[in-house]
């Protein structure tokens, strides 16, 4: 579980009128009493209706918005069909009205109580409590909005339209790419072959201790293959040992992995009577990974050293927002958009119809240093934002559970 809070007080954001939109995934099921649903955001007052719901999700899967005590809207469907969808909610504290959008179409308008929440909440994950048990999102959030104004109906479809986060993209075989076999101790290497002898495609099936494998690379040390990453992926993971082929006959290797010129991992010696080491490491960023089996310092007699099941999980493209980027659960940014008018800021990287929208990019500083600049965007707490997104590298963000 992941739990973070945001610095500020967002009642100071999500008290008042404003908007709120992100894109879910959930199978939740909710409850059908609002201040005991969870929730993206909110508070529950115990006690009094100085409180707010967004994104509330009830018994059926519907998801909501509502001040205070008096109704407010919901969505047409249920959105917890563990789906991404995106959501969106407005609010105006001077009417009651809000209104409750799903993949950027309008499906509930409502009045519900007016005014100004002012109990202080800080999360966005989960609806807190001033006195009873605080209910938590259970899913995940990607590119999370804050507005101080309600949205149009085509602004939220605009939003919507930007982009859908997917999902991380199949397995890639380090066998099945453009690979470059610098050198091998005994014929080529064998691509989803144990190395075999001196002719190439003469290989069997790789095996390492009666396991099987499909996929991978069959090498004889000493052996180097370079792949290209070309920063598109995140983990390389494999199964290394001495091919069943060779271990009658002895066999010892040394594995060794370089990213961009640099050793990340050394197996030490491996043999013929080694298990099978299994290894996932973190390519991210990365352009370049040399496969490595040394000879152990020994000869290389009978190391046919195999790169198993040797596969890289690529980088996740989210929402389409951040081109190239990583898994991103985007940050979380509190997005003041009204602040413009009063600037006469002629920056092109704004799109004047959205103002400063969180497109919250750590590593667009430029984007970021202009927001800031403009007055117009908050990021919630930078390091938090730096720890969020260490862990989301490291395939967290997608499970379970998410708290900004
Ligand atoms: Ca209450
Ligand atoms: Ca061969
Ligand atoms: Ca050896």
């Amino acid at each position: 579980m992941i739990t973070l809070a945001t610095a500020s007080n967002l009642a100071a954001r999500l008290g008042g009128t404003a908007t709120l939109t992100a894109w879910i995934k959930t199978t939740q099921v909710g409850s059908a009493v609002t201040w005991q649903a969870p929730g993206l955001t909110g508070v529950e007052e115990t006690g009094g209706g100085n409180d707010i719901f967004w994104g509330w999700i009830d018994n059926t899967g519907r998801i909501g918005l509502q001040a205070s005590d008096t109704a407010g809207a919901k969505s047409t469907n249920p959105v917890n069909d563990g789906q991404w969808h995106h959501v969106a909610f407005s609010r105006d504290s001077v009417t009651g009205v809000v209104k409750v959008y799903v993949d950027g179409v309008l499906n509930s308008t409502a009045t519900s109580a007016t005014g100004v929440k002012t109990t202080p909440f800080a999360s966005l994950g989960r609806i807190e409590d001033t006195g009873g048990t605080i209910d938590y999102f259970a899913g995940t959030m990607d590119d999370v909005r804050i507005y101080n104004r309600v949205l149009a109906d085509a602004e939220v479809s605009t939003i919507k339209n930007i982009g859908q986060p997917v999902s991380p993209p199949a397995t890639t075989y380090v066998s099945d790419l453009p690979y470059q076999a610098i050198s091998n101790g005994w014929g080529p290497v064998e691509k989803d072959k144990s190395n075999g002898e001196q002719a190439g495609g003469d290989g069997k099936q790789i095996s390492l201790g009666g396991t099987k494998y499909a996929k991978g690379l069959g090498t004889h040390a000493n052996s180097e293959v370079v792949v290209n990453l070309n920063g598109q992926y995140t983990s390389f993971l494999a199964d290394l040992g001495i091919d069943d082929e060779a271990r009658a006959f002895g066999g010892s290797v040394v594995f060794q992995v370089y990213l961009d010129d640099l050793k990340v991992f050394d197996s030490g010696l491996i043999t013929s009577a080694s298990a099978i080491r299994s290894i996932n490491i973190d390519v991210t960023g990365h352009n370049k990974m040399q496969l490595i089996a040394t000879d152990g310092g020994d000869g290389a007699t009978a190391d046919h050293a195999d790169w198993a099941n040797a596969r890289l999980l690529g980088v996740t493209q989210s929402a389409g927002l951040m081109s190239g980027s990583s898994t991103t659960l985007k940050t979380a940014t509190v997005s003041v958009p009204a602040t413009r008018a009063q600037n006469n800021d002629n920056d092109k990287n704004h799109n004047a119809s959205h103002g400063c929208e969180g497109r919250d990019n750590v590593g667009d500083r430029h984007h970021d240093q202009q927001d800031r600049e403009d007055g117009c965007e908050e990021e919630i707490n930078a390091s938090q934002i730096g720890s969020m997104r260490k862990q989301k590298a490291h395939g967290n963000l997608r499970r379970g559970p998410v708290f900004l």
